[in-house]
């Protein structure tokens, strides 16, 4: 395909079919939207960022990835519906054109292309990513615990079979250490948001400790805000609440990472569903998921924006 006007958005894609989508919405958005490739999986795959820029140099800037985890295929799908969203927007809708005339949107749709690749060929709930070690017989190293912050503590395991395997040490995997050397010498990264499913959740650091963030009140509000303008769009109900609190404690995990390498704002969705269908979510349901979610992303952009 050679454009994106036979694109459907309300269908699951293989990573081949998002990263020709990629190449054609750049193509035909390239007054706004460029492609950066930040770094190679394990198996040799791009890792692939979009960038949304109107100009400047180095803007403040929101990152959103989705896809870390393989199998949450909603969460792939709603990057995609996400980043037209924002070029369709651009110029006509006051929260976009306001965020873009001052910052910067990163956006990583598919942040771990191998395990991704694996979820269409070989096994559709495979989570981690396709890391092989001499010696160890198992495959993959859950990429939510390789992460700097309280790396290896509760909430990650030791055991390389393990789903929740958190690697030999703090960034050993490419497709976490790509994110990391990109975002620490982007150095004006404000917001994060990282994109999970399912359980229909909204949470903020920390994941590895029952301890307060100094901002939690603010994170607290803010989520509370978002979590208000998703519900009303389809009358989908989200909790929100710090990760250890709310869902469980995790160590090693993108936000607190985040979080402690200066970005306040920094939080995890959990989209739809609460268990039904879970993972294997019908496609009916990826556009009212995308708009949904988008409203609450819109929240935290703003929020960011003026702070
Ligand atoms: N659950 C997440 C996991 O990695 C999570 C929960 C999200 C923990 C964000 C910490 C931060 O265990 C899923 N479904 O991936
Ligand atoms: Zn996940």
């Amino acid at each position: 395909e050679r454009s994106t006007s036979s694109f459907s958005y309300s269908s699951y894609h293989t990573l081949e079919e998002i990263y020709t989508w990629i190449d054609n919405f750049v193509t035909e958005h390239s007054d706004i939207v460029s492609k950066l490739q930040i770094g190679h999986s394990f198996e040799n795959r791009s890792i692939l960022v979009l960038k949304f820029s109107t100009g400047g140099s180095r803007r403040p800037a929101i990152w959103i990835d989705s896809g870390i985890h393989s199998r949450e295929w909603i969460t792939h799908a709603t990057g995609i519906w996400i980043a037209r969203k924002i070029v369709s927007e651009y110029g006509k809708d006051r929260v976009v054109t306001d965020v873009l005339n001052a910052m910067d949107i990163f956006l990583e749709i598919v942040s771990n292309p191998d395990g991704f690749a694996y979820t269409h060929s070989m096994n559709r709930l495979w989570r981690k990513n396709k890391s092989s070690r001499p010696g160890i017989f198992c495959i993959g190293v859950d990429l939510n615990r390789n992460w700097k912050s309280g790396f290896g503590g509760n909430g990650s395991n030791n055991n390389p079979c393990s789903e929740t395997y958190h690697g030999p040490s703090p960034q050993s995997e490419p497709e976490v250490a790509a994110v990391v050397d990109f975002i620490m010498s982007h150095g004006n990264v404000k917001a994060l948001i990282s994109i999970h499913s399912y359980s229909q959740m909204l949470m903020y650091p920390y994941g590895h400790s029952l301890e307060p963030v100094s901002n939690q009140e603010e994170l607290y509000h803010l989520a509370k805000d978002a979590v208000q303008a998703l519900y009303e769009v389809h009358g989908i109900e989200y909790i929100y609440g710090s990760i250890s609190t709310t869902l469980y404690v995790a160590s090693g995990i993108t936000v607190d990472w985040a979080y402690d390498s200066g970005i306040k704002y920094s939080f995890s969705f959990e989209l739809r569903d609460t268990g039904r269908y879970g993972f294997l979510l019908p496609a009916a349901q990826i556009i009212p998921t995308a708009q949904e979610t988008w409203m609450a992303i819109q929240t935290i952009m703003v929020h960011t924006l003026h702070h």
